[in-house]
């Protein structure tokens, strides 16, 4: 057996341990490096592991790198499936293998010193070399290793060589759903490593939430101290420290203390946090709080470097994260780059560090053969775990490990959470693979939907065979380690997820599918994804579901996300006149919040102030009245409502001062004197009249033959009376279960997409002129009949639609929607409903009532595969302007209003954003109803109310 097929961990490497920042010399090994790349291992160079081997002829690459995305081989995605034969731990023989090799010079102070060489990250498995010395071979790509070089160095010039494969018994183990990246993308380091230095050092730092008491125990060499500059102690390691009166660490307030280990040697220095994890009657604590998890998962990419995220990308992460009322990351699937740790306990997050363990390929197999069950494998997995724990021991941040992800059951997992909880007792275990939780600490769930929620909500969930098992999960913590699939536009559903949080002290939140998009920059400026690259196997877009865009623009959906994690929640009850504030936060009062107010009528400003923030503790409630004397404003308005925000008072690290936390708003009740649109005044009427062919009523013009709306004022306009299509989202184009059919399939069965439409009469009564439209699908006898009754008032045209569904339906309906093509002079649109993002029946709650202007452009949200976007919801009327003119929309009551320079036809039919050409119209959608965007990727049923079956319904617009 070969190397890099042997099932074990590779040999030669030290033991694990905590990554740290020590006084020691070191040397970043980091720059341009020589490389050759040889499709397979035996193309592979003999004897470049030499120092005299002539490299003259190579290339060069980055260390670190990705190597793929620097022109070398290909990136290549799948989800679950492996892209090599499944013959554990065997690889093909086409194993791409990257030969890397670097000259530098030592100069004196490293002579004689002992020193180790440190990988940070290499993937999937290397062999490597110092002056033609053989040091090891590791696996496990996201875990550091390091190797003795003490007996290899040289003072002057050094020759390092690594002999670097992308497939190993390791990749059996990486099976996460991402993009295969091999190369070695995390630092390369010198390290010294004076005798009598600091070897590894172990925090246990606590916190009584009783008495406030700090303890503080450090393990570390004998003879080493412990120094608290702030708190003026120094100790002895080894000795517990008990110090009253500590300032307690938690993602709200991430209060750090700089400690210095020490011995005559060396001197390293730690950020310690003093909090205690612990699970009580069934609910995860931090400092005796129950903490709500606000989490996403989040994975290392970076659209141009591949696995290699630099250091200004990470901290906008987590700035960005925080600025949307995000606390906790789940390292999915495997140990981040460790600055992210240091930066999550300077900023405050809980984090679920994860090991680098995922067999999916095997689920496709019935998990026949899965390593984790896998005596041969048992080294490698626990060499995982225990590279993990030893890295981040030290991280307030890190407070609770998981095994891995989507890895079935076996032994294997087993033994790591054995070894775990030995190793660390002071942090509970997760894996979600393994329904029976038997040797973890927490229950978690991914996709679970709502219904499923609520029930683990009562600890009424469906019960294991094992009653014993049972008994033991049902008293345990629930997280949903996974869940609101965000792939493209969606997804919907989450204010009623938040809610099952707020109601059941058990159902202790979650962690977001995902947080990044992983697109793949392209030359031409967009991004690529799965199935670009030639690959065989591949998941094509589904690697497209972040909450961001791969360049960490936020997507709409993440100002939901906001909403949803307010920390404060606040509620306008205009009748009682108060402000209702519930502190949702787990430890902190709201007295670093500032309180504003707005009041606008139909959208304009008229007054605005602040309201005293009462300090309210955590989990308690508290109300304020409402400026009175503006909701009392005279004024003239259809509708009159009060915004209220929660702002940060004074900067903070992540953001600064001003920057929202909340907002509610409230209608006040109105004694409307204007209503909603500009459709006032006396009404003069007109009937319907004939010039130039066309039937004309008021600034309409009709086709006499089939009643559509062919011209207004004195454009020329294109009318569609009926769709009831979109551009399907990733959510509709996809299930999780390959028996259920997606509703992009049974839309396109039904012939949504192509509907006809049969003229059935065209009617002028009195002052009206009624349409009637039969509307069906080819080999369908379900169809719609749609009934216009157009009238006009005062020069604007209103039309009433009567949708009734006729024959028997068997699919839900996208939309209900009315198309008008107008000319495309018009350009910006104004409107007066939700916004300023767009929204959807089931994703709507960060809309706020307001007046709003973009343009078309800005409408539009350039998912990375296009579909169905931008719509703005509860629209009550729109102006759209331009050169072309103006038109006036207005809904009776509303409609969901899109504008796009492309048709919903030549949305569907783009796989990139560049692939959208604007055309000669501006199409113009107002939907009366919208199917919700939901989550069904991967689970999750869409919530009832946001299905939209087949049924009458009529609305009203009226154009001016
Ligand atoms: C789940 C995986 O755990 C995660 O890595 C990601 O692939 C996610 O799916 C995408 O939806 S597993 C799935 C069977 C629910």
């Amino acid at each position: 057996m070969t190397y890099y097929e042997d099932p074990g961990p590779g040999y030669g490497a030290l033991a694990p341990r905590a990554a740290v920042r020590s006084d020691a010399p070191r040397l970043s090994l980091n720059g341009t490096w020589r490389f050759h790349l040889a499709e397979s291992v035996a193309e592979a160079p003999a004897g470049f592991e030499q120092p005299d081997f002539d490299d003259a002829g190579w290339d060069t690459i980055a260390v670190p790198s990705s190597w793929p995305m620097h022109g070398f081989g290909r990136p290549a995605y799948t989800n679950q499936p492996y892209p090599f034969p499944v013959d554990p731990p065997f690889v093909p023989d086409e194993n791409p293998t990257g030969d890397h090799r670097l000259e530098f010079e030592l100069d004196a102070t490293w002579s004689g010193v002992p020193a180790v060489l440190r990988f940070d990250g290499v993937d999937s498995c290397a062999r490597v070399y110092l002056n033609g010395a053989e040091l090891g071979v590791s696996r496990g790509s996201r875990v550091p290793v390091e190797f003795d070089v003490s007996a290899q160095l040289l003072p002057g010039r050094n020759v390092l060589a690594v002999r670097v494969h992308q497939w190993s018994s390791g990749s059996y183990l990486e099976d996460q759903d991402m993009w295969w990246l091999p190369g070695i993308f995390r630092d390369v380091t010198l390290l010294a490593r004076p005798a009598g230095g600091v070897a590894d050092v172990f925090v246990h730092a606590d916190y009584d939430h009783h008495t406030g008491t700090g303890t503080l125990l450090v393990e570390s060499v004998p003879g080493a101290t412990v120094r608290i500059p702030e708190l003026g102690l120094t100790a002895e390691a080894g000795a517990p420290l008990t110090i009253p009166g500590v300032e307690p660490w938690s993602a709200e307030v991430p209060r750090l203390y700089d400690v210095v280990v020490a011995t005559e040697a060396e001197s390293v220095d730690l950020r310690v946090g003093f909090r205690t994890v612990a699970i009580e009657d069934g609910v995860l604590t931090v400092n005796g709080r129950r903490v709500l998890f606000h989490g996403v998962n989040r994975h290392e990419h970076d659209p141009v470097l591949g696995r290699v995220v630099p250091d200004h990308r990470l901290r906008q992460e987590l700035l960005v994260m925080k600025q949307h009322n995000i606390n906790a990351i789940r390292t999915s699937h495997y140990p981040p780059d460790s600055r992210l740790l240091a930066l999550c306990d300077e900023l405050g997050f809980w984090v679920m560090d994860e090991a680098d363990y995922e067999t999916h390929g095997f689920f496709l197999l019935g998990w026949e053969g899965n390593p984790a069950d896998d005596p041969r494998f048992e080294a490698a997995s626990l060499d995982r775990m225990r590279r993990l724990v030893e890295r981040d021991k030290n991280h307030p941040s890190v407070i609770m490990w998981s095994l891995g992800n989507e890895a079935g059951t076996g032994r294997n997992l087993d033994a790591m959470a054995a070894w775990t909880k030995d190793r660390d007792p002071s942090r509970p275990v997760h894996y979600e693979g393994d329904l029976s939780c038997r040797s973890v600490d927490v229950y978690s769930r991914m996709y679970a939907s709502h219904a499923e929620v609520d029930a683990i909500g009562q600890r009424t969930e469906e019960p294991l065979d094992d009653p014993e098992l049972d008994a033991r999960r049902r008293a345990m913590p629930f997280v949903l380690c996974e869940y609101s699939h965000s792939g493209g536009n969606g997804p919907g559903g989450l204010p009623e997820y938040e809610e099952l949080f707020h109601r059941y002290p058990r159902c202790q939140g979650g962690f977001l599918w995902e947080w990044m998009e992983h697109g793949i920059a392209r030359p031409d400026g967009g991004y690529a994804y799965g199935g670009e690259f030639g690959e065989e196997l591949h998941d094509g877009t589904y690697v497209l579901d972040g909450l961001v865009f791969p360049d960490l623009t936020p997507q709409p959906v993440l100002a939901e996300v906001r909403k949803a994690f307010e920390p404060v929640l606040l509620t306008v009850d205009v009748d009682a006149g108060v402000l209702r504030i519930a502190n949702k936060y787990d430890t902190v009062d709201t007295s670093h919040l500032a309180l504003q107010w707005e009041l606008a009528d139909d959208g304009v400003t008229v007054a605005q102030g602040v309201l005293a923030m009462p300090v309210v503790e955590s989990r308690a409630e508290a109300t304020v009245g409402l400026p009175k004397e503006a909701l009392d404003l005279p004024g003239e308005y259809a509708e009159r409502w009060l915004t209220v925000r929660a702002t940060l008072a004074a900067d903070t690290p992540w953001a600064s001062a001003g920057h929202e936390i909340s907002f509610a708003q409230g209608q006040v009740a109105t004694n409307s004197r204007r209503p909603t649109t500009a459709v006032a005044g006396v009404r003069r009427t007109a009937v319907p009249g004939w010039g130039d062919g066309s039937i004309v009523l008021g600034p309409g013009r009709f086709n006499p033959r089939n009643g559509r709306l062919v011209g207004l004022h004195e454009w020329s306009v294109e009318h569609v009376p009926l769709e009831l299509w979109r551009a399907p989202t990733q959510h509709d184009a996809r299930t999780w279960d390959a028996t259920t059919l997606d509703r992009k399939a049974r839309w396109a069965n039904a012939g949504l997409h192509r509907l006809r439409y049969r003229t059935v009469s065209v009617d002028s009564d009195g002052d009206r002129l009624t349409v009637v439209t039969k509307v069906s699908a080819a080999q369908s006898a379900a169809g719609v009949l749609t009934t216009y009754r157009w009238s006009t008032t005062d020069g604007h045209l209103t039309a009433e639609v009567e949708v009734e569904p006729v024959g028997t339906w068997t699919v839900p309906w996208a939309r209900v929607g009315v198309t008008l093509g107008l000319p495309a002079g018009l350009r910006e649109v104004t409107w007066f409903g939700l916004g300023p993002g767009p929204a959807y029946p089931d994703s709507r709650s960060a809309g706020r009532v307001g007046r709003y202007t973009a343009t078309v452009e800005q409408l539009q949200v350039q998912y990375l595969y296009p579909q169905e976007n931008g719509a703005r919801g509860d629209v009550r009327w729109a102006e759209l302007s331009g050169p072309a003119g103006r038109l006036t929309v207005a809904g009776d009551p509303s409609f969901a209003l899109t504008a796009r320079r492309w048709t919903t036809a030549q949305l569907a039919a783009a796989d990139h954003p560049e692939d959208l050409v604007p055309g000669d119209h501006l199409w113009l959608t107002l939907d009366a109803l919208q199917h919700g965007l939901g989550s069904p990727t991967s689970g999750a049923p869409i919530l009832p109310p946001h299905d939209l079956q087949p049924r009458p319904h009529t609305f009203s617009f009226t154009l001016s």
